[in-house]
């Protein structure tokens, strides 16, 4: 048996000494380079006890050894888990406790920290700093430059990304092999990825959008990459001449719009601007034309599924929509409590099914139960219709989500935390309309009687359990939450009473 992902990377590669990323500090490294280092890793791996099946928790920054680590795991069996570097020591200790990893790899200055937590769940635990120091490289350095790849199927798992839920706890995603290489697949083609093509990765990679859209689409193109350890737009702006594709959240598009050097001569060597993870508007897709002259082709996908639909590469990419669905998707709207098929221009449950959609929740057999149709379609809690041209457009969400910065935050987790305040009544978080990060976490707050409890205050309490992008940037304080006759806290009357909080002129 093949290891079915990482033989997949290897039989679209180019020559060895052909450029897979140049990094913002300025070293270029091949694919060569990328096949000795990850062979090394992946000793190391091996060393350190990880056996196929294993988890491997990384919450490490942005490096080209973080992203060889990810290829590590693929080639020694394992199963990567990244994790976002902004997650604290409490959301840490849940996921460990959750996935039981047999490794914990953490930054060094986190270590002392991080450590006797990843012990306390069997973990043991190595570092990786961001220059790429630390005890896994140092170890991964003495070992051979090559490594028999464990066998692994289609269908064993290459990673578990966690996602919040709408209800508590977090969920980790099941990802197999196949669910990543037929979606990488399925995008080079349909975005016409070639050896040609030099991408912009600006994004992080411990989610989806970074890790599996970009690195997977460019190492199965046999592409490279222009890799960035943090968004820059100004340095953004300078690397186009250097490119030809750019991926990002819509809060990319709307902070480079910012930029005066963002010109048409400027990105005149981009052939593909894309956007994904959050919805982007209409007037920045309208003002990016104006500007560059391209048209943002955006994209729909989730953790879950990886990527469900897109605009043409050809054809209209027509702005507020997020384009036809993929081939090999089938994508269906929905009657949201029946699952009924719903005629097209109808509005229903957004629902997948596809070698793209995983094998379901870690451990959590009845919640995967709850979000799959008998017949097999992955509902994917986002609202949606077909007009008639047979574009799908996202109209709401069905799950109580915000999305900040592509970011997303489940309202519940962060109103627990609220609400377990002392001098806190009650809470409600809510999502309103930002102009940098498309949404932006607000929290509604009860005092309790006597309370003089303050917004910085209850920033200051959950800052030690919630990261921070989570945090509400405004705290609104009022006698009592709206609720219906069912007692149920009518959100959709709080978002249209502070709709115009970020963008009024008296927005902080
Ligand atoms: C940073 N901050 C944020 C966010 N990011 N607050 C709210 N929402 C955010 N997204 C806060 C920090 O806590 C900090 O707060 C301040 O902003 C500055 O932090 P910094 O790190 O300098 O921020 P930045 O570099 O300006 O980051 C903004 C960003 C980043 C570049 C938009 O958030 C980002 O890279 N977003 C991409 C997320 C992503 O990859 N999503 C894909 C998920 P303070 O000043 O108080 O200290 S995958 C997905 O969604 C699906 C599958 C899909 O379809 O792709
Ligand atoms: P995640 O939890 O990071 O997997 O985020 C997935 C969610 O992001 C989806 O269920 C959608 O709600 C949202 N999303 C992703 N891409 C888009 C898009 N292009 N437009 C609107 N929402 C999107």
């Amino acid at each position: 048996m093949s290891n079915h992902l990482f033989d997949a990377f290897r039989a679209r590669m180019p020559a060895p000494e052909r450029l897979l990323m140049a990094t913002d500090d300025g070293r270029s490294i091949t694919y060569g380079d990328t096949v000795v280092r990850s062979a090394q890793l992946a000793h190391a791996l091996s060393q350190s006890g990880v056996r196929a099946g294993d988890r491997v928790a990384v919450q490490v920054e942005k490096s080209p050894e973080a992203f060889f680590l990810y290829l590590a795991c693929l080639r020694a069996g394992a199963i990567f888990l990244p994790l976002n570097t902004a997650y604290t020591l409490t959301e840490l200790g849940y996921f460990f406790r959750d996935a039981e990893p047999r490794l914990v790899v953490c930054d060094p200055a986190r270590a002392a920290d991080i450590g006797p937590l990843a012990k306390a769940s069997g973990a043991i635990v190595a570092t990786l700093g961001r220059n790429g120091d630390g005890s896994l490289t140092e170890r991964a350095s003495q070992q051979p430059t090559d490594f028999r790849d464990l066998a692994r199927g289609p269908d064993d798992l290459a990673a578990i990304l966690y996602t919040s839920g709408t209800t508590g706890r977090s969920k980790g995603a099941m990802l197999s092999h196949e669910n990543l290489a037929s979606n990488a697949r399925v995008l080079v083609d349909h975005w016409r990825f070639t050896t040609a093509d030099v991408l912009i990765h600006a994004l992080p990679i411990f989610h989806t959008h970074g890790l599996f859209v970009a690195t997977n689409v460019i190492l199965m193109a046999g592409a490279s990459m222009l890799f960035e350890t943090k968004f820059d737009p100004a340095r953004i702006v300078s690397l186009l001449a250097r490119a030809t594709a750019l991926m990002g959240v819509p809060t990319f598009y709307v902070r480079l719009l910012h930029q005066d050097g963002l010109t048409r001569q400027a990105a005149k060597n981009i052939r593909l601007f894309i956007s994904g993870s959050a919805p982007l508007l209409a007037e920045t897709h309208k003002a990016w034309r104006e500007r560059t002259g391209h048209a943002i082709l955006e994209r729909y996908g989730m953790t879950e599924t990886n990527m469900n639909t897109s605009n043409p590469y050809d054809g209209e990419r027509r702005a507020g929509t997020v384009g036809f669905p993929l081939p090999g998707v089938c994508l269906r709207i929905a009657d949201p409590n029946s699952g009924r098929p719903l005629a097209d221009g109808e509005i229903g449950m957004i629902e997948v099914k596809g070698p793209n959609v995983f094998s379901g929740y870690w451990r959590m057999p009845e919640k995967t139960q709850a979000e799959f149709r008998d017949d097999g379609f992955f509902i994917t809690g986002d609202l949606g219709l077909i007009d008639a041209d047979g574009y799908v457009h996202i109209v709401g969400r069905g799950k109580d989500l915000v999305i900040s910065g592509g970011y997303n935050i489940y309202p519940k987790e962060i109103e627990s935390e609220i609400d377990a305040l002392p001098g806190v009544a009650e809470s409600a978080v809510i999502g309103i309309a930002h102009p940098d990060f498309g949404e932006g976490v607000t929290a509604i707050v009860v005092r309790a009687p006597a309370s003089t409890i303050t917004a910085a205050e209850i920033i200051e309490a959950i800052a030690g359990w919630v990261a921070k992008y989570k945090h509400p940037k405004r705290v609104i304080f009022v006698d009592e939450l709206p609720r219906n006759t069912m007692g149920k806290v009518q959100k959709n009357l709080l978002r249209e009473t502070y709709k115009d909080l970020y963008t009024s002129s008296k927005a902080s």
